[in-house]
């Protein structure tokens, strides 16, 4: 299959986008996802929904079969849990919210088809040090490690704590889903282990990264519990420190359209293991 978005070559090399952002019909209730990447959705859960998630995050996080299991990624520094993968198949609680109508019909209207789970996962980010993501496109890896062809996946990031502008909020360059940044530097055999944890192979250069915050700015997600983001799968985004006493938790899942199945990695020796990237393709019902 034609690679369309090269990527962790030898050198950095931008390819401008080939595919729609919006691949389903325009409306009101997506407002400028077409032009930014993203949307912003003040209150997806109401308040006792987040307290009902709020309190199964910290039945799993309490719960040694999960700790123990290769889906947590724990943070080297505090040895406390950083964020819980595929938390959508272990959690029946995080299934629902998968197939709650107010989520999956925007993934279904945003790729204009029937959409499957490609990766849910819940970030913690506890105070007093959890650590960020640096820049990075998820499609980057997407592409490269999960064999997915197209930029037709979107991922929902659904605050579970206060996201405020001080403990580790998401950051998009607005409008940088536009590009692709192909990556420099080969993807050495289960990256995974450490990329989830702090990813290297396809990490944008310095000076690309200036490039780009200059064009299009830094914009920071900051909203109640409750709120959400909704964002392409190539906008350029990362997350700061968080060093306050304010835990920063939030639920995110990504969608796939069914039409956009995986194939072999495009950049990276071997596949990377299902409860990271789903090969499944059942559509959410
Ligand atoms: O590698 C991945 O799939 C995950 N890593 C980050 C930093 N964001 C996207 C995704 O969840
Ligand atoms: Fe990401």
């Amino acid at each position: 299959m034609t690679d369309l978005y090269p990527t962790r070559g030898a050198v950095e090399v931008t390819t401008p986008r080939r595919d729609p952002v919006l691949w389903g019909e325009p409306s009101a209730e997506l407002g400028d996802f077409e032009r930014d990447g993203f949307l912003t959705v003040d209150e997806l859960l109401t308040r006792t929904e987040v307290l009902t998630y709020r309190a199964e995050l910290k039945r799993l996080i309490a719960d040694p079969a999960v700790r123990n299991n290769e889906r947590a990624i724990i943070e080297s520094s505090s040895q406390e849990i950083r964020s819980i993968f595929e938390v959508h198949r272990i959690s029946e609680v995080f299934a629902r919210l998968v197939r709650d109508p107010r989520v999956v019909d925007t993934a279904r209207r945003i790729l204009g088809s029937d959409v499957y789970v490609h990766q849910s996962r819940v970030n913690v980010k506890p105070g007093f040090g959890a650590g960020g993501f640096y820049w990075h496109s998820d499609f980057e890896t997407w592409h490269a490690e999960d064999g997915l062809p197209r930029m037709r996946t979107v991922s929902v990031s659904i605050a579970l704590t206060e996201n405020r502008d001080t403990n580790g909020g998401l950051m998009i360059m607005p409008s940088s889903h536009r590009t692709f940044l192909g990556c420099a530097g080969a993807t050495p055999k289960d990256n995974y282990k450490r990329s989830l944890r702090m990813q290297e192979a396809g990490t944008p250069s310095a000076s690309a990264l200036t490039e780009m915050a200059l064009e299009h700015g830094i914009k920071l997600f900051t909203g109640p519990a409750g709120s959400a983001t909704w964002f392409d799968c190539n906008c350029m985004h990362g997350s700061g420190d968080n060093i306050t006493p304010f835990p920063r938790s939030n639920v995110f899942i990504v969608f796939n359209s069914v039409e956009n199945q995986p194939v072999e990695p495009f950049a990276a020796p071997v596949r990377r293991p299902e409860f990271i990237a789903a090969r499944d393709f059942l559509p959410v019902g």
